[in-house]
């Protein structure tokens, strides 16, 4: 497997780019743009990134599988950027697509799929935190970066390369049928034992299941939340603390 990785020095949104090019584009090709304008988080929501201070790409993946496995895709990117980020700092899955530093946002992944009667493409965006160490308000207290907890200077292209080593290990063994990436989700899960609200309910993540899904306790009912179908976005402090 052979990731093409090409670096534009500015765009809107790497996963705009790929959408609009990856006719063009190779499948594996890795799109990164160091100075990302306008980058997207899930529905309406923003990835903001200082120029050139992190890591904002995406991979152009077009694997054959069905689209209800999509979701794991985000997992296995999830399990890679843990296997890469805790080398050199403690970090957790915020089940489905953030990387948690203590309890702040490191990173993000937003996947997007082109459909035609098969997938034409999954496209992967990932944004990390890597040299920013000055956030705007809105993010102050639940973004942080790799400088701003270590306090040096990262090479953002070896964080880069380290990353496509681990994702093509855990991508390669799900291709071939396992789940690798699964134990290392359900093992450093951000969620686990935590009380979140979902459906301004309060809810207990108990842990992620074969299929993906999170399992949780709901008034002592065990149930199954899949992607796509909540945002947990209150962690429960007793307070509110929305993303
Ligand atoms: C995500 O969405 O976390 C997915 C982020 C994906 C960003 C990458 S960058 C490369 C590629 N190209 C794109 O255009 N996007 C992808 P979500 O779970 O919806 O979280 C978004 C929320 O995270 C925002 O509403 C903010 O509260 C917060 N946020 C924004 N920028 C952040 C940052 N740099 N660090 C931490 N949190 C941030």
């Amino acid at each position: 497997m052979k990731f093409n990785i090409i670096t534009i020095q500015e765009h809107p949104s790497s996963n705009l780019y790929i959408k609009e090019n990856y006719k063009e584009l190779e499948e594996n090709t890795v799109l990164n743009v160091v100075n990302q304008t306008n980058g997207r988080g899930r529905g309406q929501r923003k990835w903001e990134a200082e120029p050139g201070k992190n890591l904002t790409f995406s991979l152009y993946l077009k694997p054959q599988i069905n689209s209800n496995q999509i979701p794991l895709i985000s997992l296995i990117i999830g399990a890679s950027l843990y296997n890469t980020l805790s080398k050199y700092i403690k970090c957790s899955i915020k089940w489905p697509n953030d990387l948690m530093i203590n309890d702040q946002k490191v990173g993000g992944i937003l996947l997007e799929s082109v459909f035609s009667d098969h997938l034409e493409a999954l496209i992967c965006g990932i944004g990390i935190n890597i040299n920013q160490i000055n956030f705007p308000d809105d993010l102050i207290i639940k973004a942080t970066s790799l400088k701003k907890e270590l306090a040096i200077d990262f090479n953002k292209d070896d964080i880069l390369n380290q990353f496509l080593v681990e994702f093509e290990l855990l991508y390669r063994d799900f291709l071939l049928g396992n789940n690798q990436f699964l134990k290392i989700c359900k093992e450093n899960n951000y969620l686990i034992n935590k009380e979140v609200y979902y459906d301004n309910k309060k809810i207990k993540v108990i842990d992620i299941n074969e299929n993906g899904n999170l399992v949780i306790e709901d008034n002592g009912q065990t149930k199954e939340l899949y992607y796509g179908e909540v945002t947990l976005n209150k962690v429960y402090k007793g307070e509110n603390d929305e993303r």
